[in-house]
């Protein structure tokens, strides 16, 4: 066989490996991509996005870039940036589960009230086979999950008074993210819930339009919801929020399969450093809102809640068995 033959057919082969194998090769895959969130710089969010963004610079040698966007600079909410992850205009997002059911339905069996314990409890789950197949589930919405972040569990605060057992807060108008089973939870207890994107908040807080809203420590404190007239905190934790780290399923496919391992694997590693910084800071957190003329009500009488909110176990009975519930609330 002639030399030109061999040198035409070796052509050939490279790029049919090309074709066949999508992305560009590794060394030259180059890319500055967009990381949005709600929250401001100092948030858990965004110290875990920081990190992110450090490890995959150096593990890439500088070739892909990720530029952080906090504080709803990309979207009034996470319904919209969540929309802009589906569309490719946004390439990663932390967010709560609050609007996410509308995508990947599944998502919403995380949002039942005193569902998890406690922390081991919560990365249990979310760790194991149940939280992997929950973030699988977002592919159908064209969307890669990449792990699960932490916004921590909520607590309920208001304007009008100390609120320790539920019928102390009945008619309370509060704040609800765009969710289901959260809305239907909070008027089986009595409030009057509204749900609202949270670049709503804080004016709607300050105009009296609503009394309250719920949220973890971190959120409160990052936002200095104080200064918004949310004189009592209780420390409700009546539901655990987790914050799913989603990628456009575009960026994410467009990437040489080398980047992708990384881009999971270093989702996965940054959610337990980020979960971690989360945690440790919380009681810190709550003895500055204390210090900021915040009422702090600890002994909350959780039981009363828990038992208020029960009957949107049944209500969603058709979209989550009885079996899917218990197999994350039992989980030893
Ligand atoms: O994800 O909307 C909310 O209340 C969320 O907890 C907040 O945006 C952080």
């Amino acid at each position: 066989m002639g030399v030109s033959m061999k040198r035409v057919l070796m052509f050939g082969f490279a790029v049919l490996t090309a074709c066949a194998w999508p992305g560009t090769a590794p060394a030259e895959y180059q890319a500055t991509l967009k990381l949005a969130c709600t929250q401001n710089m100092d948030h858990p969010y965004m110290v875990g996005a920081k990190k992110f963004a450090d490890l995959i610079r150096e593990r890439t040698q500088g070739r892909i870039t990720v530029k952080l966007y906090p504080s709803n600079q990309l979207g009034k909410g996470e319904r919209e940036m969540t929309e802009g992850i589906q569309q490719g205009a946004i390439d990663l997002l932390v967010t709560s589960t609050g609007p996410l059911g509308g995508f990947s339905p599944s998502i919403n069996i995380l949002d039942f009230p005193f569902l998890f314990r406690d922390f081991p409890h919560v990365d249990l789950v979310l760790d194991g086979a149940i939280g992997q197949r929950l973030l699988g589930d977002f592919e159908k919405a064209n969307i890669k999950a990449l792990a699960f972040w932490e916004n921590g569990f909520r607590n309920l605060t208001n304007s009008r008074g100390p609120v320790r057992d539920v019928a102390d807060g009945k008619g309370l108008k509060i704040r609800t993210m765009e969710n289901k089973v959260h809305l239907a939870a909070w008027k089986a207890a009595g409030f009057n819930p509204t749900p609202m994107s949270w670049g709503e908040v804080f004016t709607a807080l300050q105009q009296r339009v609503i009394d309250g809203q719920e949220n973890p420590i971190a959120v409160f404190y990052s936002n200095k919801l104080w200064e918004a007239g949310q004189k009592y905190f209780s420390l409700t934790n009546h539901v655990y929020s987790p914050a799913p780290f989603l990628m456009s399923k575009k960026t994410f496919d467009a990437m040489p399969d080398v980047d992708r391992q990384l881009f999971v694997k270093t989702g996965l590693e940054v959610a337990r450093f980020q979960r971690k910084i989360n945690r440790d800071a919380e009681e810190a957190k709550l003895g500055e809102i204390a210090k900021s003329g915040v009422t702090v009500t600890r002994d909350v009488d959780r039981e009363s809640f828990r038992k208020a909110m029960a009957p949107v176990y049944s209500a969603f009975s058709a979209q989550f068995s009885k079996a899917e519930i218990e197999a994350i609330m039992n989980a030893k």
